[in-house]
């Protein structure tokens, strides 16, 4: 089991986009075993390569005692429907919440572990958590998703806990 160091805002690797998975090999999926236990150490719902350094189109969740795995995700469709609710981010701070407006259901098509390709519609907790993570692929965090009011909020918390220099 091996614990990766989670890289926090405002690491500029969070701003980063990741590049396609082209080879799936054992040290694909090494990573994606250390992803897996990264995320339940932390604990999380989910977790993307970046956020461990990786610069990789590779995500891993688990809303409901399940891992996914999702290599080169990418989302196909989103309803029109849209819904605000409350994020964490294991990269900004797990209490720190700020409100999010997101598409209620999408379609996403991806590859697995395998190298199979995968297509799936997602409503609820996974499909909030594949937008969250489909973000952090794309160099997008919660905080550049929320309210200017929220954002601040957040800040000056984080702000608050820093250590000074
Ligand atoms: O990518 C991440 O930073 C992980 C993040 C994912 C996420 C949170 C909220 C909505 C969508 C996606 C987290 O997992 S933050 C922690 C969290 O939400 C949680 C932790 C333990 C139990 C339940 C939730
Ligand atoms: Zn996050």
């Amino acid at each position: 089991m091996a614990i990766l160091p989670i890289r926090r805002f405002p690491d500029p690797v969070l701003k980063e986009k990741c590049r396609p998975v082209e080879t799936i090999d054992d040290g694909l999926r090494k990573l994606i075993k250390n992803m897996a236990d990264t995320m339940y150490d932390a604990p999380g719902i989910g977790l993307a390569a970046n956020q461990v350094g990786v610069l990789k189109c590779l995500i891993v969740i688990d809303v409901d005692d399940e891992l996914m795995v999702f290599i080169n995700p990418e989302i196909t469709w989103a309803s029109e429907e849209t819904e605000e609710s409350e994020e964490g981010c294991l990269s900004v701070g797990a209490d720190i919440n700020v409100l999010v407006t997101r598409p209620v259901k999408i379609k996403v098509k991806a590859l697995n572990e395998n190298g199979d390709p995968i297509e799936l519609e997602a409503d609820g907790l996974l499909a909030r958590a594949l937008q969250h993570e489909i973000d952090h692929i794309n160099g997008v965090i919660i905080l550049d998703r929320t309210t200017p009011e929220e954002k601040r909020k957040a800040l000056k918390e984080l702000a608050s806990r820093r250590p000074l220099a």
